[in-house]
Protein backbone atom coordinates (compact mmCIF):
# COMPACT_ATOMS: atom_id res chain seq x y z
CA UNK A 1 0.00 0.00 0.00
CA UNK A 2 1.42 3.33 -0.44
CA UNK A 3 -0.56 6.58 -0.33
CA UNK A 4 -2.72 9.08 -2.67
CA UNK A 5 -0.33 12.04 -1.37
CA UNK A 6 3.25 11.93 -3.35
CA UNK A 7 4.81 13.80 -1.35
CA UNK A 8 4.13 11.31 1.77
CA UNK A 9 5.17 8.61 -0.71
CA UNK A 10 8.21 10.34 -1.17
CA UNK A 11 8.91 11.27 1.86
CA UNK A 12 8.57 7.36 2.94
CA UNK A 13 10.90 6.06 0.29
CA UNK A 14 13.39 8.73 1.55
CA UNK A 15 13.23 7.24 5.10
CA UNK A 16 13.59 3.62 3.71
CA UNK A 17 16.51 4.29 1.98
CA UNK A 18 18.10 5.88 4.59
CA UNK A 19 17.36 3.24 7.34
CA UNK A 20 17.31 0.61 5.27
CA UNK A 21 14.34 -1.61 6.81
CA UNK A 22 13.78 -4.95 5.76
CA UNK A 23 9.95 -4.30 5.47
CA UNK A 24 7.58 -2.07 5.10
CA UNK A 25 4.06 -2.06 6.84
CA UNK A 26 1.43 0.86 6.33
CA UNK A 27 -0.97 1.11 9.60
CA UNK A 28 -4.62 0.68 8.77
CA UNK A 29 -5.41 1.47 12.73
CA UNK A 30 -7.52 -1.84 12.69
CA UNK A 31 -8.36 -3.98 15.70
CA UNK A 32 -7.00 -7.22 13.26
CA UNK A 33 -3.70 -4.71 13.21
CA UNK A 34 -3.17 -3.98 16.73
CA UNK A 35 -3.61 -7.78 17.72
CA UNK A 36 -0.84 -9.09 15.36
CA UNK A 37 1.38 -6.55 17.03
CA UNK A 38 0.57 -7.86 19.87
CA UNK A 39 1.16 -11.12 19.05
CA UNK A 40 4.72 -10.33 17.27
CA UNK A 41 5.52 -8.65 20.39
CA UNK A 42 4.32 -11.41 23.19
CA UNK A 43 6.64 -13.61 20.86
CA UNK A 44 9.76 -11.48 20.82
CA UNK A 45 9.09 -10.42 24.52
CA UNK A 46 8.50 -6.80 23.70
CA UNK A 47 5.20 -7.86 25.80
CA UNK A 48 4.08 -9.84 28.65
CA UNK A 49 0.29 -11.14 28.91
CA UNK A 50 -1.21 -9.92 32.38
CA UNK A 51 -3.34 -11.99 34.09
CA UNK A 52 -6.76 -12.70 31.56
CA UNK A 53 -9.06 -13.34 34.17
CA UNK A 54 -8.43 -10.22 36.29
CA UNK A 55 -6.65 -8.15 33.31
CA UNK A 56 -8.46 -9.49 30.11
CA UNK A 57 -5.99 -7.62 26.99
CA UNK A 58 -3.55 -6.03 29.01
CA UNK A 59 -0.17 -6.21 28.39
CA UNK A 60 3.32 -5.04 30.75
CA UNK A 61 6.12 -3.63 28.75
CA UNK A 62 9.56 -3.38 30.23
CA UNK A 63 11.27 -0.56 28.76
CA UNK A 64 15.13 -0.91 28.62
CA UNK A 65 16.36 0.98 32.37
CA UNK A 66 18.13 3.47 30.83
CA UNK A 67 15.36 4.79 28.83
CA UNK A 68 12.70 5.33 31.70
CA UNK A 69 11.59 8.98 31.02
CA UNK A 70 11.51 12.31 28.99
CA UNK A 71 15.34 13.13 28.47
CA UNK A 72 15.22 17.31 28.17
CA UNK A 73 18.86 17.42 27.87
CA UNK A 74 18.91 15.13 24.64
CA UNK A 75 15.80 17.15 23.18
CA UNK A 76 16.45 20.18 21.09
CA UNK A 77 14.47 22.47 19.03
CA UNK A 78 15.90 23.79 16.10
CA UNK A 79 14.55 26.72 14.01
CA UNK A 80 17.23 28.25 11.83
CA UNK A 81 17.68 31.29 13.98
CA UNK A 82 18.62 30.94 17.78
CA UNK A 83 16.59 33.35 19.15
CA UNK A 84 13.64 31.72 17.97
CA UNK A 85 14.71 28.85 19.81
CA UNK A 86 15.15 30.68 22.93
CA UNK A 87 16.80 30.79 26.07
CA UNK A 88 14.32 27.59 27.18
CA UNK A 89 15.07 25.46 24.98
CA UNK A 90 18.39 23.58 23.40
CA UNK A 91 19.26 24.67 20.39
CA UNK A 92 21.16 23.52 17.39
CA UNK A 93 21.43 25.19 14.17
CA UNK A 94 19.03 22.68 11.58
CA UNK A 95 21.48 21.32 9.11
CA UNK A 96 23.99 20.38 11.75
CA UNK A 97 21.45 19.03 13.28
CA UNK A 98 20.01 17.16 10.38
CA UNK A 99 23.53 15.56 9.91
CA UNK A 100 24.24 15.03 13.16
CA UNK A 101 20.97 12.46 13.64
CA UNK A 102 20.83 11.09 10.03
CA UNK A 103 24.61 9.57 10.57
CA UNK A 104 22.90 7.48 13.37
CA UNK A 105 19.55 6.36 11.30
CA UNK A 106 21.75 5.73 8.37
CA UNK A 107 21.19 1.68 8.04
CA UNK A 108 19.01 1.67 11.93
CA UNK A 109 16.06 -0.40 10.39
CA UNK A 110 18.19 -2.97 9.40
CA UNK A 111 16.34 -6.47 10.56
CA UNK A 112 13.52 -3.85 11.60
CA UNK A 113 9.90 -3.48 10.20
CA UNK A 114 9.51 0.14 8.97
CA UNK A 115 5.75 1.36 10.21
CA UNK A 116 4.16 4.23 8.46
CA UNK A 117 2.04 5.35 10.96
CA UNK A 118 -0.91 8.10 9.90
CA UNK A 119 -2.68 9.68 13.11
CA UNK A 120 -4.57 12.55 13.53
CA UNK A 121 -4.92 14.98 16.43
CA UNK A 122 -8.09 15.74 17.62
CA UNK A 123 -11.28 14.73 16.23
CA UNK A 124 -11.00 13.56 12.64
CA UNK A 125 -13.47 16.25 11.47
CA UNK A 126 -12.56 19.29 13.66
CA UNK A 127 -11.08 22.35 12.29
CA UNK A 128 -8.98 22.24 15.31
CA UNK A 129 -7.05 18.82 14.02
CA UNK A 130 -3.74 18.77 12.74
CA UNK A 131 -2.17 15.55 11.38
CA UNK A 132 1.13 13.66 11.22
CA UNK A 133 2.99 10.59 9.89
CA UNK A 134 4.89 8.78 12.17
CA UNK A 135 7.54 6.43 10.91
CA UNK A 136 9.17 3.74 13.44
CA UNK A 137 10.79 0.47 13.79
CA UNK A 138 8.79 0.11 17.20
CA UNK A 139 5.70 -1.93 17.42
CA UNK A 140 4.88 -1.30 21.01
CA UNK A 141 5.00 3.13 19.51
CA UNK A 142 2.23 1.55 17.09
CA UNK A 143 0.34 0.24 19.44
CA UNK A 144 0.18 2.87 21.87
CA UNK A 145 -0.19 5.70 19.00
CA UNK A 146 -3.09 3.68 18.34
CA UNK A 147 -4.39 3.87 21.70
CA UNK A 148 -3.01 7.66 22.29
CA UNK A 149 -4.22 9.23 18.60
CA UNK A 150 -6.78 8.57 15.29
CA UNK A 151 -4.80 6.44 14.14
CA UNK A 152 -4.73 4.76 10.62
CA UNK A 153 -7.07 4.90 7.58
CA UNK A 154 -9.36 7.49 8.49
CA UNK A 155 -6.58 9.69 9.68
CA UNK A 156 -4.91 8.43 6.21
CA UNK A 157 -8.07 10.00 4.11
CA UNK A 158 -7.39 13.54 6.13
CA UNK A 159 -3.72 13.90 5.30
CA UNK A 160 -4.83 13.20 1.50
CA UNK A 161 -7.63 16.28 2.16
CA UNK A 162 -5.11 18.44 3.56
CA UNK A 163 -2.56 17.66 1.95
CA UNK A 164 0.28 18.65 4.36
CA UNK A 165 1.33 16.74 7.53
CA UNK A 166 4.01 16.84 10.82
CA UNK A 167 6.89 14.19 9.63
CA UNK A 168 7.63 12.50 12.61
CA UNK A 169 10.92 9.86 12.20
CA UNK A 170 11.33 8.00 14.83
CA UNK A 171 13.74 4.57 15.63
CA UNK A 172 14.53 3.13 19.06
CA UNK A 173 18.43 2.58 17.53
CA UNK A 174 20.03 0.88 19.96
CA UNK A 175 18.75 2.16 22.40
CA UNK A 176 22.65 3.32 23.67
CA UNK A 177 21.42 6.94 25.57
CA UNK A 178 24.72 8.14 24.16
CA UNK A 179 23.48 8.17 20.56
CA UNK A 180 20.12 9.38 21.94
CA UNK A 181 18.44 12.90 20.40
CA UNK A 182 14.60 14.49 20.11
CA UNK A 183 15.09 16.84 17.63
CA UNK A 184 12.65 19.38 16.28
CA UNK A 185 12.48 21.26 13.22
CA UNK A 186 9.04 23.88 13.67
CA UNK A 187 10.17 25.11 10.27
CA UNK A 188 9.86 22.35 8.55
CA UNK A 189 6.98 20.76 10.67
CA UNK A 190 9.51 17.86 11.36
CA UNK A 191 10.56 15.86 13.98
CA UNK A 192 13.80 13.36 14.14
CA UNK A 193 13.93 10.85 17.42
CA UNK A 194 16.31 7.90 18.32
CA UNK A 195 17.55 6.02 20.85
CA UNK A 196 14.59 5.85 23.36
CA UNK A 197 11.13 4.15 23.02
CA UNK A 198 9.92 5.71 25.86
CA UNK A 199 6.87 8.15 26.32
CA UNK A 200 7.21 11.29 24.97
CA UNK A 201 10.43 10.33 23.85
CA UNK A 202 9.15 7.87 20.96
CA UNK A 203 5.25 8.32 20.84
CA UNK A 204 5.95 11.86 18.58
CA UNK A 205 1.95 12.67 18.70
CA UNK A 206 2.52 13.88 21.78
CA UNK A 207 4.69 15.73 23.09
CA UNK A 208 6.73 16.52 20.27
CA UNK A 209 3.64 16.95 17.93
CA UNK A 210 0.77 18.54 20.06
CA UNK A 211 3.34 20.54 21.86
CA UNK A 212 6.70 22.10 20.77
CA UNK A 213 5.62 21.67 17.12
CA UNK A 214 1.70 22.67 17.24
CA UNK A 215 3.09 25.79 19.91
CA UNK A 216 4.78 26.93 17.02
CA UNK A 217 1.88 26.47 14.25
CA UNK A 218 -0.40 27.96 17.61
CA UNK A 219 1.48 30.95 17.18
CA UNK A 220 1.69 31.77 13.53
CA UNK A 221 -1.81 30.68 13.53
CA UNK A 222 -3.83 32.35 16.03
CA UNK A 223 -4.45 29.90 18.60
CA UNK A 224 -2.71 28.35 22.14
CA UNK A 225 -1.44 24.51 22.14
CA UNK A 226 -1.20 24.21 26.05
CA UNK A 227 0.07 21.48 28.41
CA UNK A 228 -3.62 21.60 30.11
CA UNK A 229 -5.78 18.89 31.43
CA UNK A 230 -9.57 19.69 30.63
CA UNK A 231 -12.48 18.82 32.14
CA UNK A 232 -16.38 19.68 32.56
CA UNK A 233 -18.03 20.57 36.31
CA UNK A 234 -21.25 19.87 36.08
CA UNK A 235 -23.71 21.29 39.05
CA UNK A 236 -26.83 19.53 40.36
CA UNK A 237 -28.56 22.21 37.84
CA UNK A 238 -27.26 20.33 35.17
CA UNK A 239 -24.98 23.47 34.47
CA UNK A 240 -21.45 22.71 32.85
CA UNK A 241 -18.38 24.66 32.84
CA UNK A 242 -15.43 23.64 31.42
CA UNK A 243 -11.70 24.27 32.73
CA UNK A 244 -8.44 23.77 31.89
CA UNK A 245 -5.60 23.69 33.88
CA UNK A 246 -1.58 23.13 33.55
CA UNK A 247 0.29 21.24 35.84
CA UNK A 248 3.82 19.95 34.72
CA UNK A 249 4.37 16.26 34.48
CA UNK A 250 3.92 13.99 37.11
CA UNK A 251 1.73 16.78 38.99
CA UNK A 252 -1.77 14.78 39.12
CA UNK A 253 -3.11 16.63 35.68
CA UNK A 254 -4.76 12.87 35.52
CA UNK A 255 -6.43 12.82 38.96
CA UNK A 256 -7.58 15.91 38.81
CA UNK A 257 -9.38 15.74 35.17
CA UNK A 258 -10.97 12.16 36.45
CA UNK A 259 -11.95 13.51 39.84
CA UNK A 260 -15.03 12.33 41.74
CA UNK A 261 -16.70 15.26 44.05
CA UNK A 262 -17.18 14.24 47.75
CA UNK A 263 -19.83 13.29 50.20
CA UNK A 264 -20.34 16.98 50.58
CA UNK A 265 -21.17 17.59 46.48
CA UNK A 266 -24.80 15.27 45.87
CA UNK A 267 -25.14 16.07 42.16
CA UNK A 268 -22.45 17.44 40.85
CA UNK A 269 -20.26 15.49 38.29
CA UNK A 270 -16.70 16.15 36.84
CA UNK A 271 -16.68 14.97 32.99
CA UNK A 272 -13.02 14.44 31.63
CA UNK A 273 -11.80 15.51 28.18
CA UNK A 274 -8.33 15.46 28.29
CA UNK A 275 -5.44 14.96 31.06
CA UNK A 276 -2.22 16.34 29.49
CA UNK A 277 -2.66 18.56 26.40
CA UNK A 278 -5.32 21.24 25.28
CA UNK A 279 -5.61 22.96 22.16
CA UNK A 280 -7.71 25.83 22.09
CA UNK A 281 -9.40 28.61 19.83
CA UNK A 282 -10.54 31.96 20.10
CA UNK A 283 -14.29 30.58 18.48
CA UNK A 284 -16.64 33.83 16.78
CA UNK A 285 -18.69 34.39 19.81
CA UNK A 286 -14.85 35.55 21.37
CA UNK A 287 -14.60 32.85 24.25
CA UNK A 288 -11.61 29.88 23.78
CA UNK A 289 -13.04 26.89 22.42
CA UNK A 290 -10.52 23.86 23.49
CA UNK A 291 -10.30 20.51 22.04
CA UNK A 292 -8.21 17.36 23.75
CA UNK A 293 -6.27 16.41 20.46
CA UNK A 294 -5.34 12.74 22.07
CA UNK A 295 -7.26 10.05 22.15
CA UNK A 296 -5.97 8.37 25.07
CA UNK A 297 -4.03 8.30 28.35
CA UNK A 298 -0.55 8.28 29.26
CA UNK A 299 -0.61 8.01 33.39
CA UNK A 300 1.73 7.75 35.63
CA UNK A 301 1.03 4.60 37.55
CA UNK A 302 2.53 4.81 40.97
CA UNK A 303 -0.25 6.64 43.46
CA UNK A 304 -3.14 5.63 41.02
CA UNK A 305 -5.59 4.34 43.66
CA UNK A 306 -9.55 3.27 44.67
CA UNK A 307 -8.83 6.26 46.92
CA UNK A 308 -7.03 8.78 44.85
CA UNK A 309 -8.42 8.19 41.06
CA UNK A 310 -11.51 5.60 41.23
CA UNK A 311 -12.21 6.39 37.79
CA UNK A 312 -8.72 5.59 36.51
CA UNK A 313 -8.44 2.47 38.53
CA UNK A 314 -11.65 1.33 36.90
CA UNK A 315 -10.41 1.48 33.10
CA UNK A 316 -7.20 -0.01 33.90
CA UNK A 317 -8.93 -3.77 34.40
CA UNK A 318 -9.48 -4.35 30.61
CA UNK A 319 -7.07 -3.11 27.08
CA UNK A 320 -4.46 -1.28 28.55
CA UNK A 321 -0.70 -1.09 27.99
CA UNK A 322 1.46 -1.03 30.93
CA UNK A 323 5.16 0.40 30.96
CA UNK A 324 7.43 -0.49 34.09
CA UNK A 325 5.06 -1.11 36.55
CA UNK A 326 5.54 -4.66 38.95
CA UNK A 327 3.82 -7.70 38.87
CA UNK A 328 2.02 -9.53 41.76
CA UNK A 329 2.46 -13.55 41.46
CA UNK A 330 -0.72 -13.90 39.81
CA UNK A 331 0.37 -11.35 36.97
CA UNK A 332 -1.75 -8.48 37.68
CA UNK A 333 -0.25 -5.12 37.51
CA UNK A 334 1.48 -3.20 40.45
CA UNK A 335 2.62 0.13 41.76
CA UNK A 336 3.45 1.64 44.80
CA UNK A 337 0.27 3.08 46.38
CA UNK A 338 -2.23 0.54 45.30
CA UNK A 339 -3.10 -1.38 48.50
CA UNK A 340 -4.21 -4.40 46.74
CA UNK A 341 -2.00 -7.13 46.07
CA UNK A 342 1.86 -6.97 46.83
CA UNK A 343 4.61 -7.04 44.26
CA UNK A 344 6.60 -11.08 43.16
CA UNK A 345 8.49 -8.96 40.02
CA UNK A 346 9.81 -5.45 39.89
CA UNK A 347 9.74 -3.48 37.18
CA UNK A 348 12.80 -5.07 35.38
CA UNK A 349 10.71 -8.11 35.79
CA UNK A 350 13.67 -9.23 38.86
CA UNK A 351 12.19 -10.87 41.94
CA UNK A 352 11.06 -8.49 44.02
CA UNK A 353 13.54 -7.33 46.89
CA UNK A 354 12.64 -3.61 48.84
CA UNK A 355 16.59 -3.23 48.54
CA UNK A 356 16.18 -2.95 44.62
CA UNK A 357 14.39 0.72 45.12
CA UNK A 358 10.97 0.46 44.43
CA UNK A 359 8.53 -2.23 42.77
CA UNK A 360 7.13 -0.22 39.83
CA UNK A 361 9.21 2.33 38.20
CA UNK A 362 8.29 6.06 39.73
CA UNK A 363 7.94 7.42 36.12
CA UNK A 364 5.86 3.74 35.04
CA UNK A 365 2.90 4.32 32.40
CA UNK A 366 -0.43 3.25 31.74
CA UNK A 367 -1.47 3.90 27.99
CA UNK A 368 -5.79 3.10 27.73
CA UNK A 369 -7.78 5.16 25.77
CA UNK A 370 -9.74 7.57 26.61
CA UNK A 371 -13.34 6.02 25.99
CA UNK A 372 -12.89 3.53 28.75
CA UNK A 373 -12.51 6.04 31.43
CA UNK A 374 -16.21 6.61 33.02
CA UNK A 375 -16.37 10.21 33.68
CA UNK A 376 -15.06 9.98 29.43
CA UNK A 377 -17.69 13.22 28.11
CA UNK A 378 -18.63 12.36 24.76
CA UNK A 379 -18.03 16.34 23.68
CA UNK A 380 -14.71 15.42 23.54
CA UNK A 381 -15.70 13.94 19.98
CA UNK A 382 -17.25 17.99 19.14
CA UNK A 383 -15.33 19.10 16.29
CA UNK A 384 -16.22 22.48 17.79
CA UNK A 385 -14.39 21.73 21.16
CA UNK A 386 -15.77 22.93 24.82
CA UNK A 387 -15.78 26.72 25.63
CA UNK A 388 -13.22 27.25 28.18
CA UNK A 389 -14.29 29.34 31.34
CA UNK A 390 -11.14 29.08 33.72
CA UNK A 391 -7.54 28.40 32.98
CA UNK A 392 -6.00 27.22 35.94
CA UNK A 393 -2.22 27.13 36.40
CA UNK A 394 -0.99 24.93 39.82
CA UNK A 395 3.02 23.29 40.68
CA UNK A 396 4.05 21.45 43.64
CA UNK A 397 4.88 24.24 45.89
CA UNK A 398 5.78 23.07 49.69
CA UNK A 399 5.86 26.70 50.95
CA UNK A 400 4.82 29.91 50.26
CA UNK A 401 2.40 29.26 47.34
CA UNK A 402 -1.62 29.52 49.17
CA UNK A 403 -4.12 26.38 48.05
CA UNK A 404 -5.78 29.14 45.31
CA UNK A 405 -5.70 32.52 43.76
CA UNK A 406 -7.23 34.50 41.17
CA UNK A 407 -5.53 36.94 38.89
CA UNK A 408 -7.21 40.28 38.28
CA UNK A 409 -7.11 39.97 34.82
CA UNK A 410 -5.43 38.52 31.62
CA UNK A 411 -2.48 40.27 31.88
CA UNK A 412 -2.05 39.48 35.57
CA UNK A 413 -3.06 35.99 34.72
CA UNK A 414 -0.45 35.87 32.27
CA UNK A 415 2.28 37.29 34.81
CA UNK A 416 1.09 34.49 36.87
CA UNK A 417 1.46 31.35 33.98
CA UNK A 418 5.01 32.48 33.49
CA UNK A 419 5.89 32.99 37.22
CA UNK A 420 5.01 29.47 37.79
CA UNK A 421 7.36 27.22 39.67
CA UNK A 422 7.08 23.63 40.70
CA UNK A 423 9.36 20.57 42.04
CA UNK A 424 10.68 19.12 39.82
CA UNK A 425 8.79 15.53 39.43
CA UNK A 426 10.46 11.88 37.92
CA UNK A 427 8.45 12.55 34.49
CA UNK A 428 11.82 13.64 33.15
CA UNK A 429 15.81 12.02 34.04
CA UNK A 430 17.28 14.31 36.47
CA UNK A 431 17.23 15.13 40.21
CA UNK A 432 13.57 15.16 41.62
CA UNK A 433 12.17 18.25 44.28
CA UNK A 434 14.27 21.11 43.24
CA UNK A 435 12.48 24.19 42.08
CA UNK A 436 12.21 25.53 38.57
CA UNK A 437 10.49 28.03 36.92
CA UNK A 438 8.44 26.29 34.89
CA UNK A 439 5.61 28.63 32.68
CA UNK A 440 2.60 27.38 31.83
CA UNK A 441 3.98 24.07 33.18
CA UNK A 442 5.69 23.97 29.39
CA UNK A 443 9.70 24.53 30.15
CA UNK A 444 9.98 21.23 28.53
CA UNK A 445 7.39 21.20 25.50
CA UNK A 446 7.27 25.07 24.01
CA UNK A 447 8.66 24.73 20.73
CA UNK A 448 9.95 29.04 20.67
CA UNK A 449 11.20 31.33 22.52
CA UNK A 450 9.65 31.86 26.05
CA UNK A 451 9.38 35.15 25.28
CA UNK A 452 7.71 35.59 22.16
CA UNK A 453 5.34 32.73 24.13
CA UNK A 454 4.25 35.17 26.57
CA UNK A 455 3.58 38.01 23.94
CA UNK A 456 1.44 35.32 22.02
CA UNK A 457 -0.26 35.35 25.38
CA UNK A 458 -0.74 38.56 25.81
CA UNK A 459 -2.17 39.54 22.45
CA UNK A 460 -5.59 36.90 23.06
CA UNK A 461 -6.62 40.24 24.76
CA UNK A 462 -8.24 42.10 22.70
CA UNK A 463 -11.57 43.54 21.81
CA UNK A 464 -14.65 41.71 21.94
CA UNK A 465 -12.55 38.79 23.27
CA UNK A 466 -14.46 37.00 26.19
CA UNK A 467 -11.34 35.57 27.60
CA UNK A 468 -11.33 32.39 30.71
CA UNK A 469 -10.70 33.63 33.98
CA UNK A 470 -7.15 32.78 35.35
CA UNK A 471 -6.16 30.69 38.40
CA UNK A 472 -3.59 29.74 40.54
CA UNK A 473 -3.80 26.36 42.70
CA UNK A 474 -1.27 24.63 44.74
CA UNK A 475 -2.22 21.10 46.04
CA UNK A 476 1.21 20.74 48.03
CA UNK A 477 1.95 22.86 50.72
CA UNK A 478 3.58 20.53 53.64
CA UNK A 479 3.42 21.56 56.87
CA UNK A 480 5.98 19.36 59.46
CA UNK A 481 7.00 17.44 56.52
CA UNK A 482 2.90 16.92 55.67
CA UNK A 483 0.23 18.00 53.19
CA UNK A 484 -1.56 20.42 54.80
CA UNK A 485 -4.72 19.96 51.80
CA UNK A 486 -6.03 16.57 51.75
CA UNK A 487 -6.47 16.93 47.73
CA UNK A 488 -7.90 14.47 45.04
CA UNK A 489 -12.07 14.42 45.39
CA UNK A 490 -11.36 17.27 47.55
CA UNK A 491 -9.85 19.67 45.05
CA UNK A 492 -13.99 19.88 44.42
CA UNK A 493 -14.31 22.58 46.96
CA UNK A 494 -11.50 24.93 44.93
CA UNK A 495 -13.12 23.95 40.95
CA UNK A 496 -16.18 25.10 42.93
CA UNK A 497 -15.38 28.63 44.25
CA UNK A 498 -13.08 28.69 40.61
CA UNK A 499 -16.07 28.35 38.91
CA UNK A 500 -18.21 30.74 41.24
CA UNK A 501 -15.79 33.51 40.70
CA UNK A 502 -16.71 32.89 36.75
CA UNK A 503 -20.16 33.44 37.83
CA UNK A 504 -19.97 36.23 39.80
CA UNK A 505 -21.69 34.53 42.26
CA UNK A 506 -18.66 33.82 45.30
CA UNK A 507 -16.58 36.69 47.34
CA UNK A 508 -12.69 36.81 47.57
CA UNK A 509 -10.21 39.21 49.60
CA UNK A 510 -8.03 41.31 47.03
CA UNK A 511 -4.42 40.96 47.97
CA UNK A 512 -1.38 42.14 45.57
CA UNK A 513 -1.11 38.56 44.18
CA UNK A 514 -4.24 38.13 43.54
CA UNK A 515 -8.13 37.46 44.91
CA UNK A 516 -8.16 34.89 47.13
CA UNK A 517 -11.19 33.43 49.30
CA UNK A 518 -11.88 33.94 52.62
CA UNK A 519 -13.22 30.70 54.87
CA UNK A 520 -16.37 31.32 54.33
CA UNK A 521 -16.43 31.55 50.61
CA UNK A 522 -15.37 28.09 50.54
CA UNK A 523 -17.22 24.71 51.22
CA UNK A 524 -15.57 23.36 53.79
CA UNK A 525 -18.20 20.91 55.07
CA UNK A 526 -16.69 17.83 56.65
CA UNK A 527 -12.82 18.76 56.48
CA UNK A 528 -10.98 18.58 59.41
CA UNK A 529 -8.60 21.91 59.02
CA UNK A 530 -7.32 23.77 62.31
CA UNK A 531 -7.07 27.71 62.33
CA UNK A 532 -3.72 27.79 61.71
CA UNK A 533 -4.02 25.50 58.69
CA UNK A 534 -6.52 27.41 56.81
CA UNK A 535 -4.11 30.28 57.95
CA UNK A 536 -1.34 28.50 56.01
CA UNK A 537 -3.30 27.35 52.83
CA UNK A 538 -5.46 31.18 52.67
CA UNK A 539 -3.03 33.39 54.13
CA UNK A 540 -0.09 35.74 52.13
CA UNK A 541 3.18 36.08 53.24
CA UNK A 542 4.43 39.79 51.54
CA UNK A 543 7.23 38.81 52.56
CA UNK A 544 7.53 35.77 51.10
CA UNK A 545 6.18 36.94 47.99
CA UNK A 546 8.70 39.72 47.66
CA UNK A 547 11.46 37.66 47.57
CA UNK A 548 9.81 35.33 45.26
CA UNK A 549 8.99 38.08 43.13
CA UNK A 550 12.67 39.07 42.97
CA UNK A 551 13.11 35.79 41.71
CA UNK A 552 10.46 35.69 39.08
CA UNK A 553 12.38 39.51 37.98
CA UNK A 554 15.49 37.70 37.15
CA UNK A 555 13.33 34.46 35.54
CA UNK A 556 12.13 37.31 33.09
CA UNK A 557 14.91 39.21 32.69
CA UNK A 558 16.38 35.45 31.26
CA UNK A 559 14.45 35.87 28.29
CA UNK A 560 16.53 39.10 27.21
CA UNK A 561 15.08 41.78 25.08
CA UNK A 562 12.25 39.90 23.74
CA UNK A 563 10.47 39.69 27.06
CA UNK A 564 6.94 41.72 26.46
CA UNK A 565 7.43 44.96 28.10
CA UNK A 566 3.87 44.79 29.20
CA UNK A 567 5.05 41.71 31.34
CA UNK A 568 7.45 43.62 32.74
CA UNK A 569 5.24 46.04 33.79
CA UNK A 570 2.82 43.95 34.89
CA UNK A 571 5.57 42.40 37.45
CA UNK A 572 6.53 46.24 38.59
CA UNK A 573 3.31 46.69 39.85
CA UNK A 574 2.46 43.74 41.69
CA UNK A 575 5.98 43.93 43.15
CA UNK A 576 5.29 47.54 44.01
CA UNK A 577 1.93 46.65 45.60
CA UNK A 578 3.83 44.08 47.78
CA UNK A 579 6.35 46.28 48.94
CA UNK A 580 3.75 48.76 50.11
CA UNK A 581 2.46 48.36 53.22
CA UNK A 582 -0.79 47.13 53.59
CA UNK A 583 -3.30 50.60 54.50
CA UNK A 584 -5.95 48.95 55.74
CA UNK A 585 -6.69 45.21 56.29
CA UNK A 586 -7.23 43.58 52.43
CA UNK A 587 -10.40 44.75 50.93
CA UNK A 588 -13.37 42.36 50.32
CA UNK A 589 -13.47 42.07 46.16
CA UNK A 590 -17.06 42.16 44.93
CA UNK A 591 -18.62 39.05 43.82
O1 LIG B 1 6.73 10.81 28.72
S1 LIG B 1 5.71 11.85 28.51
O2 LIG B 1 6.35 13.07 28.05
O3 LIG B 1 4.74 11.41 27.54
C1 LIG B 1 4.89 12.13 29.98
C2 LIG B 1 5.08 13.46 30.58
O4 LIG B 1 6.20 13.88 30.83
O5 LIG B 1 4.06 14.13 30.86
MN1 LIG C 1 2.34 15.88 30.39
Amino acid sequence: MASKLDALNRWVDEVARLTQPDRIHWCDGSEAEYQALVELMLDTGDLTELNPATHPNCYLHRSNPSDVARVEHLTFVCPANAEDAGANNHWMAPDEAHRKIDALFAGCMKGRTLYVVPYCMGPIDSPLARCGVEITDSPYVVANMRVMTRMGEAALARIERDGGFVKGLHSIGDLDPAKRFIMHFPEELTIKSIGSGYGGNALLGKKCHALRIASWQARQEGWLAEHMLILGLESPQGEIHYVAAAFPSACGKTNLAMLIPPAAYPGWKVWTIGDDICWMQPGPDGRLWAINPEAGFFGVAPGTSRSTNPNALAMLDHDAIFTNVAETADQQPWWEGLPEGKPARDWQGRDYDPANGPAAHPNSRFTVSARQCPSWSPRSEDPQGVPISAIIFGGRRESLVPLVFEARDWKHGVLVGAAMGSETTAAATGAVGVLRRDSMAMKPFCGYNFADYFAHWLSFDRPNAKLPKVFHVNWFRKADGKFVWPGFGDNMRVLEWIVGRCKDAVGAVETPIGNLPRREDLNLAGLSLSDAQLDLLLGVDREGWAREYAGIAEYLDSFGERTPAALKQEHARVRDELAAAPAAPPRAAVG
